[in-house]
């Protein structure tokens, strides 16, 4: 296949994008380790059924989800990278109940938060799945310990995240700058393919899981009739696929709270937080159907809520939708 020019690798672009005027050092040092994680993790996903990988550990996680064979392995590998990269003070991951301090506390240094295999129910079943990660810089010469994790999302200085699709797509966003990167599976290498992403004004899909309208209140399932009224239905099941859609083509995600979860499904600290983080940079929004999820002061690292999530624009009007309701 002939390649059709020299495109910016990841290497070049983090050098050159990341610190940003002199602020975020090491910034680049922890964008690579994602990277280099996201490069193991794609191949054990490709290979997984050929190796007896796919299943379940036997082991269920802190919210009592059964750990698949992959997300333990994920989650083992972006340790193990983020770690090596000598940036990040502390991790919180989907898998492991309390957060992972590193051994010296750097006097710079940043806060990462995973899911580092998203959609765990696709994984057997050859569809798209995903890591995310949401970053946090940590105070000059501040010590962390468990409840330095807990920071409001408005408090990111980037997201990421990576999908495992018909290709392997890395989006990385900065301040009011989301770049999306392919990975050349042969060269192993991510180039830059998706500069300055912005979510298209014209909304063209919805994402919800419509066997849950039953259990919705009125208001909600109200706001999801009127979404199912204007847009096509598009619900892959992994929230970093239909997020990484939505955001290219223009359409809304939501998973909003409902009979059986008061709370919500998915997590604020990693998945929330960060995808809100990439859609706010790109021009959309996220909240929780009465609040802007960024603004959330976090309690527990692996909290949940109601996500609604992409334009901008249909996000206030679903909101708006549920809250004229609860008024009534
Ligand atoms: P999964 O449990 O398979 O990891 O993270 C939770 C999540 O997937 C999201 O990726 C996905 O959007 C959602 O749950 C799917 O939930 P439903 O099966 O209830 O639709």
């Amino acid at each position: 296949m002939v390649r059709s020019e020299h495109r910016i690798t990841l290497q070049e672009y983090a050098t050159s994008e990341w610190p940003i005027q002199g602020q975020n050092e090491g910034l680049d040092g922890v964008i690579m380790a994602i990277a280099d994680g996201s490069r193991l993790v794609q191949q054990q996903v490709q290979q997984a059924a050929l190796v007896d990988a796919l299943g379940a550990t036997g082991d269920t996680n802190v919210q009592g989800e059964i750990v698949q064979r992959l997300d333990k392995a994920s989650s083992d590998i972006f340790v193990a990278t983020l770690s090596r990269s000598g940036q990040v003070a502390a991790i919180g991951c989907e898998e492991i109940e309390r957060s992972v301090i590193a051994e010296i506390n750097t006097p710079g240094g940043y806060i990462v938060l995973m899911d580092p295999l998203d959609g765990s129910s696709n994984i057997d079943v050859a569809v798209s799945i995903g890591s995310i990660f949401g970053i946090w810089k940590k105070g000059q010469g501040e010590m962390v310990n468990e409840d330095s994790l807990l920071r409001p999302g408005n408090q990111q200085i980037a997201a990421a995240y990576v999908v495992y699709g018909s290709s392997t797509v890395l989006v990385v966003a900065t301040n009011g700058k989301v770049s999306g990167f392919t990975l050349d599976i042969e060269a192993g290498i991510f180039s830059l393919t998706h500069p300055g992403i912005k979510i298209p004004d014209e909304c063209a899909y919805y994402s919800t899981n419509e066997g849950n309208n039953n259990v919705l209140d009125e208001p909600t399932q109200k706001a999801i009739t009127l979404l199912r009224d204007k847009y096509s239905q598009r619900y892959v099941g992994s929230l970093v696929a239909d997020f990484h859609r939505n955001l290219l083509k223009g359409g809304i995600f939501a998973y909003p709270a409902d009979q059986n979860r008061k709370d919500g499904r998915l997590r604020l600290m990693y998945e929330a937080n960060p995808l809100g983080f990439v859609a706010e940079q790109a021009g959309g929004a996220a909240s929780t159907g009465y609040q802007r999820i960024l603004d959330i002061i976090p309690e527990q690292l692996h909290q949940r809520t109601p996500l609604i999530l992409g334009n901008k624009d249909v996000v206030e009007e679903t909101v708006a939708v549920i809250n004229a309701g609860q008024k009534d």
